[in-house]
């Protein structure tokens, strides 16, 4: 590569709150291996400036859901800049490869990128984002299959990051952990005390795991700020380790507690209303996740029982009544919006269900 050389890093769609890790450290990665050369950031199809003409393009990737998009932009650098080489990596690339070499002609990068992961993230490369935390994970992978998560795919080894606190950036206050399984991690005792002198807050943004959250290894993120903490309630049977690890996170700080409940996979909709039911009895926020495969493809498929009707009135549910998809602590909200039990949690998704149709009807046809 020539002195100079240009490249630009493109992330296809924008839909998160945080840009591209993976592109962040793909750009610290070829400025210390070209030092003269000129890092650009473009979201979606275009160009940073029109004089730009870059050598080498990296189009990233995140839901499998979006692939269509990753698909289109793949094509138009690869349209726009034909001496240009075009590479596409990340995690909905590396869920579908074929897919995306069958629709594109690129085969893609499939996994981690070895380099990139020992490169801290280039926070200038902020992809229109404005935030202040630093981003980083301590391991990578996790020891656990659960057969709805696609880690064990996408990172089957489960390792540590030496050195990880080097992705730090000057002067946040907020340390964003996306650590798959943080407690599982070899070396929790080291990192757990790098956190505590670090004195930021700290965000386990995938979660704890609550089977793991023990005595001992609780008592290892005593003075560690955890802001908010957060647990999954996947399924019922990990309800006792659950209320173990609530009440215990409460004995440490009293910061919110926040539990991911994932729906629509191998669950009922009575299973679900008993795990929201639990989580709001125990004065926790749930944080419901739909299941959606790993294909690529837009459309939304129901759980073995799940009907598209039941789903659709869930999310509504959300939306009407509740703020960033999640369900607050009010037990009389609770009750009101979801009843007292499995079937009026039923006959009152039922009933949004309806009167979404009538509002939709209205509109459709006004009087
Ligand atoms: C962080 C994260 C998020 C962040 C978003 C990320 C962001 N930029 O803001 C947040 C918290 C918002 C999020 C939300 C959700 N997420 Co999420 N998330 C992740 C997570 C944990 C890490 C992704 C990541 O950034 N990794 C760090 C970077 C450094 O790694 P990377 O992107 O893979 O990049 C590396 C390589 O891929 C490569 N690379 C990357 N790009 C390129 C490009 C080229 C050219 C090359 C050569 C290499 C390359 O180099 C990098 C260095 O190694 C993954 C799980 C995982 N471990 O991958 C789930 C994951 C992507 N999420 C998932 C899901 C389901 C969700 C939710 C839908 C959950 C829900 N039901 O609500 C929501 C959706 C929210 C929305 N807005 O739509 C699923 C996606 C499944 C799918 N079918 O696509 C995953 C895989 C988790 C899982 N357990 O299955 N998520
Ligand atoms: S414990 Fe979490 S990260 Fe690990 S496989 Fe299960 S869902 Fe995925």
């Amino acid at each position: 590569m020539a002195r100079g050389a240009k490249f630009l890093l493109v992330e296809p769609k924008a839909t998160t709150p945080y840009p591209p890790l993976g592109l962040m450290r793909i750009s610290s990665m070829l400025k210390s291996e070209h030092p003269k050369c000129m890092v650009r950031w473009q979201v979606g199809c275009g160009l940073p400036d029109v004089a730009f003409r870059p050598e080498r393009i990296y189009v990233t990737s995140l839901f499998t859901w979006d692939l269509d998009v990753v698909v289109r932009t793949v094509r138009f650098y690869r349209d726009k800049f034909p001496r240009a080489e075009v590479l596409v990596g990340g995690v909905a690339a590396s869920l579908a490869p074929d897919f995306v070499a069958a629709q594109t002609g690129v085969s893609p990068h499939v996994g981690i990128f070895p380099r990139a992961e020992e490169s801290p993230p280039d926070y200038e490369m902020t992809f229109g984002r404005s935030f202040t935390e630093s981003l980083t994970s301590t391991t990578r992978g996790c020891p656990h299959h659960c057969s709805f998560c696609a880690v064990p795919r996408l990172e089957p080894a489960f390792a540590h990051r030496d050195g990880w606190d080097r992705d730090l950036r000057s002067g946040s206050t907020r340390i964003v952990l996306w650590d798959n399984n943080f407690l599982a991690s070899p070396r929790l005792d080291a990192d757990a005390d790098t956190l505590r002198r670090l004195r930021k807050k700290v965000d386990f943004n995938q979660g704890l795991d609550a089977r793991l959250f023990n005595k001992a290894r609780s008592d290892l993120l005593r003075g560690v700020d955890v802001d908010p903490w957060r647990f999954a309630f996947d399924s019922v049977k990990i309800e006792p380790f659950l209320v173990k690890a609530i009440s215990r996170a409460k004995r440490l700080s009293n910061r919110e507690v926040r539990v991911y409940v994932l729906y629509n996979h191998l669950d009922t909709p009575e299973d679900l209303y008993y795990r929201l039911d639990r989580i709001n009895r125990m004065k926790a926020l749930a944080f419901p996740m739909e299941y959606r495969g790993p294909e690529p493809g837009r459309q939304k498929l129901p759980g073995p029982n799940w009907d598209t009707s039941l789903l659709r009135a869930f999310k509504l549910s959300l939306l009407y009544y509740y703020h960033r998809g999640m369900i607050t602590e009010s037990r009389e909200s609770f009750l009101s919006i979801y009843g007292h039990n499995a079937q009026e949690f039923a006959e009152k998704l039922h009933s949004i269900y309806l009167y979404d149709k009538q509002l939709k009807r209205k509109k459709k046809d006004p009087e």
